[in-house]
């Protein structure tokens, strides 16, 4: 009973929220870099404020994030020492082509990963690479319109092949797009769009998100091609919506906002469009050009394995004038479960709702890639925190998780939580939103000395890994 013997411990991290080096060893620009913290973030990254060139007015947290890119080796060593088996990471696309449509990759930039990978199986970590974690080259923006333009698919392609090729025998678990859904609510941080005056805004959504997907399924073709081993999985932000009340008009708006989001995965895992989607796209005069070709390759190329990101659930009524609560996903105030300082619900019966869920509509071995608390932080003198509110809420989480092993039977692989040392919001740009069971000293304006030290929830995550998941 309990978790699998081979069960994937880790944590995750994405490249632009902790490598910094924005400008180092040929890397070009991206998205995420142009994304300042502060007030107009949000507009930045929702493609609603064009920002393709850095300013004086604004500080941009990426650029230097907490420099894993000169420190990596101390801080795998730290993730060493507290018994991953797994580290997810990401890929920054402009380190391997820094424009994105070059012929010929930068051979400085898939040096970096590969000693990186290399570092991780000196301690025997399995590597979970994202190829995109919602970094996007600044020059495919300007020249071709983000993933609004189907020859993207091309350049992703090219991508692809260099770094299955490259990392063949180092890396075997890949996720196509993090979160990919999260392109509905944030374009220019999932999908490099800003948009023009007038346009038709779902056609430009759903024709990115048409070029993700096939994008998607030529790099489960490509890997598969390239590395039989390779397991090359899809990446959901997940959270089921609860209705507000049993309304029947609640349940059918509830319904209808799951759908949005699990449109994504039911292309990737089934290989074809839900009629649902179908029919959408037929009522709003949405026209994705969807090819034979790509019907085929979709048919052809789901992913092997479902991978999510679960913080917590959401809540919706269909009075929309009543919605509310702040963040990338509109939703309302559950009057059920607590809040974080940062108003996300703490639900941990709703994630093995959502884990059911999700294994219910598939059927695929799933990998919680995601999990996590972003809270204040303060430590003593020596950086030590004493989090037992991150304890308490991994806890439950873990707890909850098990409950869907265990009790539902869930076929589940690995779970690493987010952010296992302080790193960058993706949702609002601070430091100040920690997840880590390392600290980091970084503050939101980028002062501080980037020690790391580790907080109490290191030693208490490290007896986790070590009972595979029996002593919580
Ligand atoms: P932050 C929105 C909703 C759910 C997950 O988020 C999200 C977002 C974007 O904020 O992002 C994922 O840093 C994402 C990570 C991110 C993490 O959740 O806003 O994959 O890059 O850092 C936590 O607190």
């Amino acid at each position: 009973m309990g978790f699998r013997k081979d069960f994937l411990w880790g944590g995750a991290t994405a490249a632009n929220q902790l490598e910094g080096a924005y400008d180092v060893d040929g890397r070009g620009l991206a998205n995420v870099d142009l994304s300042p913290v502060g007030e107009d973030r949000l507009a930045v990254i929702t493609g609603e404020r064009k920002m393709l060139e850095f300013d004086d007015e604004h500080f941009y947290p990426a650029k230097g994030a907490i420099d894993f890119y000169h420190r990596y080796k101390e801080d795998i060593a730290l993730f060493a020492e507290m018994g991953f088996k797994t580290y997810r990471m990401s890929i920054a696309w402009t380190r391997i082509f820094p424009n994105g449509d070059e012929e010929t990759p930068n051979e400085k930039g898939l040096e970096f990963y590969e000693n990186v990978f290399k570092e991780c199986r000196k301690y025997g970590i399995e590597p979970l690479v994202t190829i995109t974690h919602f970094d996007f080259p600044i020059h495919l923006i300007k020249e071709y319109g983000g993933w609004r333009n189907r020859k993207v698919i091309d350049f992703y392609k090219r991508l692809c092949t260099v770094i299955f090729t490259r990392y063949k025998g180092l890396v075997k678990y890949w996720i196509t797009f993090n979160e990919i859904n999260i392109l509905l609510h944030a374009p220019f941080m999932g999908a490099g769009i800003v948009f023009e005056e007038g346009e038709n805004k779902n056609q430009v959504l759903y024709t990115a998100a048409h070029n993700e997907l096939v994008a998607s399924a030529w790099a489960t073709k490509i890997g598969h091609e390239i590395d039989p081993e390779n397991k090359i999985g899809c990446m959901l932000a997940a959270g089921k919506f609860y209705p507000l009340t049993s309304k029947p008009e609640d349940v059918w708006t509830a319904l209808e906002k799951d759908r949005e989001n699990y449109f994504f995965i039911d292309v990737q895992a089934r290989g074809y469009y839900p009629a649902y989607a179908k029919k959408f796209f037929e009522r709003e005069n949405i026209n994705i050009g969807i090819t034979d070709e790509d019907e085929q390759i979709l048919r052809e190329n789901p992913v092997d394995f479902v991978s999510f990101s679960y913080y917590t659930t959401r809540c919706i009524s269909a009075e929309a004038d009543r919605l509310g609560e702040g963040n990338l996903l509109k939703t309302m105030r559950n009057p059920y479960i607590e809040v974080t300082d940062w108003g996300w619900g703490l639900d941990p019966l709703g994630f093995r709702t959502t884990i059911n869920e999700i294994y219910d509509r598939y059927q695929k071995p799933l990998f919680v890639v995601e999990n996590g608390l972003g809270a204040v932080d303060v430590p003593d003198a020596d950086g030590y925190v004493e989090d037992d509110y991150r304890i308490g809420y991994l806890r439950d989480h873990i707890k909850a998780m098990k409950e869907a092993v265990e009790l539902d039977g869930v076929e589940l692989l690995g779970y690493t939580t987010w952010g296992p040392i302080d790193l960058v919001s993706a949702g609002t740009g601070e430091m100040k939103k920690r997840y880590g069971f390392i600290y980091v000293d970084r503050d939101n304006d980028g002062n501080g000395t980037l020690k790391r030290s580790k907080k109490k929830s290191f030693d208490w995550y490290k007896k986790v890994i070590a009972s595979n998941g029996e002593d919580l």
